[in-house]
């Protein structure tokens, strides 16, 4: 039977590439699939997918006058977010995982989920999935090849990632390709796992149905597998948005930018500027992922891996996003979302009233003024990023962006100031390494706790995070043009907790001065912890409907904050014991003897 598929397999596909029929082989010999298709990511494939879900119930349609082209998908209720406890980073030593991973030896590993993915796909469909990460063609750009017995997981790749025959002839030949495989068997959290094998570029994803745990490409391949590349070849794999910022003269500007989870990367990366600065314009290079490098002229270039957007859909509207709302108003997948008796989708936060009555994200009846949730609050929208109206035409460019600036930012109520700059490389290091935000309501557990997150990748680094900042150190020798590195915080909190900064839009504001200091055009304000706008030539307010003493609370920086903030930081870092970089620890003594002196 074995080596029937094998022989199938090799038959029709549109390879020689001994490398990968040979392990296409190996792995249906395992999961023993009664077919196997190779993916082309034609358009006669989408539609033959898609009527194919339709039918098996996979895919809703909606209705084409108000959402054409767009599906809505349930998920198992079990199966609704990441699962960073049932994520493995399987190295061959505990410590290359680290303190902030999950660990599991690689044969241990391997015999385990073999153990799961043996016989699997019977009476299933393999279909196999090639896949780039970047522009075609790039030197940045990596091949992955996705087999996964889900047809919901094809038709996101298509959107999410360069899909099919471009990404098999890139390949050629080359052994050089992310091996990963997903089945996404009975859904039983109980047999739930996602393992990455750093060194053999494999990843093996089981049990699970949803988003980042099967699209491969994404946070698995592009963050935790491609941070260790990274390291190894000399580049970095983050957790960031990219835009390109133009004044009025025409002058582009890109910045990357790390926030963690709930904070709104993607309302950042397509924000419209307030009426104040006509002639402005912001445009997405990327919303979640940047994968950077030194480029020939020693300026530090970026690339967004992705072709699409997996966002967040709760609490997206015309007012937080109208660039977003626009882009999936059309050949858009919806998970977990709400259905209208029209036929369309409903969100908490959608714009307008609340509808009468719904089916809610589990399928059941629901009505207006319920307790329940109508969609779930990790409910998604994978959508192309060709559908953004304000895509920036460097979102194709193999060449990737320049990078001015790299922002750091967090959900802080307190203690972090609206925006500084680093003094230089290392101190932004520290500001990325010691960034913490405050768990929300959605989030599971307490409201309000400073979780530590350094550079938003906690959930994300495929090895040890101390010697993860030491790579971000050590970056500093091979960018001979460094990015100036920012903090920001938009989300400091009164004695009411009101929120003082208006954010959305009115953070052009800062982006502008952000701009400025790149560009060397205003001078600095010079603090203990950093160079803040001053309070002239600073932050053009104008227009803007704020108190003075709101900027000043929303700016200032209060010592006894500092102090309980650098005990909290020391728990982190004693985490990461010897691994934790000398020049970190030398910053944090700086920072300590600035407050004490
Ligand atoms: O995305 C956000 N940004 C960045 C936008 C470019 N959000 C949403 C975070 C959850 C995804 C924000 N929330 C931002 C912000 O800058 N700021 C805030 C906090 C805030 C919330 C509401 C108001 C002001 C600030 N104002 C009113 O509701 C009227
Ligand atoms: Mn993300």
């Amino acid at each position: 039977m074995a080596s029937t598929q094998a022989a199938a397999a090799s038959e029709q596909a549109p390879t020689k590439n001994p490398t990968l029929l040979a392990w296409v082989a190996k792995m249906a010999a395992m999961t023993q699939p009664d077919r196997i298709v190779w993916c082309d990511g034609s358009e006669a494939e989408k539609q033959r997918l898609t009527e194919q879900a339709v039918k098996d119930g996979t895919l809703i349609p909606l209705n084409p006058q108000k959402r054409p082209g767009c599906y809505l998908h349930r998920s198992n209720p079990n199966d609704v977010a990441r699962v960073e406890h049932l994520t493995f980073i399987c190295t061959p030593n505990k410590t290359d995982a680290g303190p902030t991973n999950n660990w599991m030896e690689p044969e241990a590993a391997y015999t385990k989920l073999s153990q799961l993915f043996e016989g699997c796909m019977k009476g299933r469909t393999m279909y196999v999935v090639p896949y780039a990460m970047g522009p075609l063609g790039g030197a940045s750009t990596k091949i992955g090849v996705e087999l996964t017995d889900s047809d919901y997981v094809v038709l996101n790749m298509r959107i999410m990632t360069r899909m099919g025959k471009a990404a098999l002839d890139m390949l050629g030949d080359s052994d050089d390709f992310n091996r990963g495989l997903h089945s996404t068997g009975d859904v039983n959290p109980d047999r739930r796992y996602i393992c990455h094998f750093p060194q053999d570029n494999t990843i093996w994803s089981f049990g699970s149905g949803y988003g980042g745990n099967v699209l491969l490409g994404k946070k698995c391949l592009a963050l935790r597998i491609g941070s260790y590349l990274g390291r190894e070849e000399g580049w970095l794999a983050e957790h960031m948005l990219i835009l390109g910022v133009t004044s009025p003269k025409g002058e582009t500007t890109y910045i990357a930018a790390a926030f963690p989870s709930a904070c709104g990367k993607t309302n950042f990366a397509m924000m419209i500027p307030p009426k104040e600065y006509q002639g402005w314009k912001i445009e997405t290079v990327g919303d979640d992922i940047a994968w950077m490098r030194p480029g020939p002229d020693g300026r530090l270039y970026a690339i967004n891996p992705e072709a699409g957007y997996f966002g967040v859909v709760p609490g997206t509207n015309y007012k937080t996003n109208p660039n977003a709302m626009e882009t999936i108003s059309k050949d858009t997948l919806f998970t977990n979302v709400a259905l209208t008796p029209d036929g369309d989708v409903w969100w908490e936060g959608k714009d307008g009233e609340v509808p009468e009555e719904l089916i809610d994200w589990q399928g059941k009846p629901w009505k207006k003024g319920s307790t329940e949730k109508a969609a779930h609050p990790n409910s998604r929208f994978t959508a192309p990023m060709s559908n953004n109206p304000v895509l920036s035409a460097k979102a194709n460019d193999p060449q990737g962006v320049p990078i001015s600036a790299i922002i750091f930012g967090g959900r802080r109520s307190n203690t972090v100031p609206l925006v500084l700059q680093a003094f230089n490389w290392t101190h932004g290091v520290f500001l990325g390494a010691t960034m913490g935000s405050e768990t929300t309501a959605a989030a599971t557990g307490k409201v309000g706790v400073v979780r530590r997150d350094p550079m938003a990748m906690l959930p994300f680094c495929g090895y040890h995070m101390g010697d993860y900042l030491q790579h971000w150190l050590d970056m500093q020798k091979s960018i001979p043009q460094l990015p100036k590195i920012f903090q920001v915080n938009w989300f400091r909190q009164d004695k009411n907790g009101k929120f003082i900064w208006p954010g959305y839009g009115e953070n052009m504001r800062v982006l502008e001065w952000i701009v400025n200091r790149v560009q060397g055009r205003v001078p600095t304000q010079e603090t203990l912890l950093g160079w803040v706008p001053r309070q002239d030539q600073g932050l053009n307010l104008k227009g803007l409907d704020l108190s003075e003493e709101a900027v000043l609370e929303a700016t200032s920086i209060k010592e006894d904050e500092w102090k309980s903030e650098l005990k909290s930081q020391e728990v982190f870092f004693e985490q990461l014991g010897t691994k934790a970089p000398e020049a970190l620890m030398l910053q944090r003594k700086l920072l300590i003897a600035r407050l004490d002196g």
